[in-house]
């Protein structure tokens, strides 16, 4: 495959001339299958970074340089990712900052995971042996640490441990479906934006341990406090947005039908028959339960529709099999129970309250499948 290591700089002179020989000399002739490139996108530099880069362009003709105006991290990564597709042919692009904290020791093993058929992977300081500097204050590691728990949380996206992180590889297809949503994120929270688009479309990632270590030259570019305002806005509107408008908000509306078609049956079962009351909730609920497969079968799920006769059916049996066990033994016997006790007077109440204990039921159900969903190695 064609590679592309994209190097963002902004007055990066020192640092570039070390890493691109580092990255020549050292990394590349151990890499055998795959043909290795660099892209530096270069944000006019005052330094002269530009001059650095092209001196070095003289001697390997595998780096290709992007020059464009300064708008942010994020507005650089977009333009030269384009270039790198559309102008270097790449199959796969790096993410990689210039000031060597990234160790470029590290490509072969990312690599690795890409040739194993993941999209995204992410270099990781959080987990499975990977680091943040030993010297950095307590503040600082802290920050860092808190930072990243604090997105994982908000995001309810905990098998992911590094979301803020600058070292990735990604395969072309993942930037061309995400491209047209990710201008709008000029700055460092690109990182995370992009991670999590790529996560709610399916695509597969994966991490790799780093150790991170501080920029002995230059200055660091980051504005931390206009970061993590802006980090901050985002996963936070994000997490609002895919909770509601994605399958979850989804899931409450066909729930919420549900609930009204048991409801109105129950009640006039109840008012209308002699049934047990456990029986009557067990009848209204089978048209909620019939109500909510096809809702979510054409709606939530709806990329994921059943197709064919055959398949509908076998799933309808496995969506009424689970909604049963809830519905009959919970519901219908809480239900039956307290006529039993208390008589047929307090009906409603009994299903409000048998209903209540059910949600609950359903919803630790539920999370204990989410919890239960293992990260992607
Ligand atoms: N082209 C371009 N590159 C940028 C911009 N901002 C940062 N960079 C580059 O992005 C990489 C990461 O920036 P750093 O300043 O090292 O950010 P950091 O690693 O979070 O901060 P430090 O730990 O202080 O180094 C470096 O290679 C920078 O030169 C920008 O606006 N445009
Ligand atoms: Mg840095």
């Amino acid at each position: 495959m064609k590679v592309v290591i994209i190097i963002p700089t902004y007055n990066e002179k020192g640092n570039i001339e070390r890493l691109i020989k580092i990255l020549e000399e050292e990394i590349f002739p151990q890499i055998k299958n795959h043909d290795m490139n660099i892209l530096i996108a270069d944000d006019s530099s005052p330094d002269g970074t530009e001059q650095v880069v092209r001196e070095l362009m003289k001697k390997w003709e595998n780096i290709d340089i992007n020059i464009g105006e300064k708008h942010g991290l994020g507005a650089a990564y977009v333009r030269a990712m384009t270039y790198a597709i559309d102008k270097m042919d790449a199959d796969v692009m790096f993410e990689m900052d210039a000031d060597l904290s990234h160790d470029p020791q590290k490509i072969p093993a990312f690599l690795e995971k890409i040739d194993q058929g993941y999209d995204f992977v992410i270099g990781t300081r959080y987990s499975q042996g990977g680091s943040i500097p030993a010297n950095w204050g307590i503040s600082r590691k802290m920050f860092s640490v808190f930072g990243n728990l604090l997105v994982r949380t908000i995001l309810l996206k905990f098998s992911i441990h590094d979301w803020t992180g600058g070292y990735r590889a990604i395969k072309k297809e993942v930037f061309l479906k995400e491209k047209s949503e990710l201008t709008a994120f000029r700055g460092y929270t690109f990182q995370v934006s992009f991670l999590n688009k790529a996560v709610r479309d399916g695509f597969k990632v994966a991490e790799v341990p780093i150790a991170f270590t501080d920029r002995t030259l230059g200055k660091s570019k980051i504005a931390a406090k206009e970061y993590i305002i802006d980090l901050l806005k985002y996963v936070i509107t994000a997490s609002i947005k895919e909770k509601l408008f994605g399958p979850f908000g989804k899931f409450l509306v066909v729930g919420g039908i549900g609930f009204i078609i048991q409801t109105v049956l129950y009640y006039l079962l109840v008012h209308n028959t002699n049934l047990l009351l456990g029986i009557a909730n067990f009848i209204a609920a089978q048209f909620a339960i019939f109500s909510n497969y096809n809702l979510n079968n054409l709606w939530t799920f709806g990329e994921r529709k059943s197709k064919g006769i055959k398949e509908y059916f076998a799933k309808m049996i496995g969506f009424f099999a689970t909604s049963e066990l809830g519905v009959f033994i919970i519901q219908s016997g809480i239900i039956q129970l307290c006529q039993i006790l208390f008589g047929r007077k307090y009906a409603f109440e009994y299903y409000i309250f048998a209903t209540i204990i059910l949600l609950f039921y359903n919803f630790g159900a539920y999370n204990l499948i989410i919890w239960r969903k293992k990260p992607h190695k």
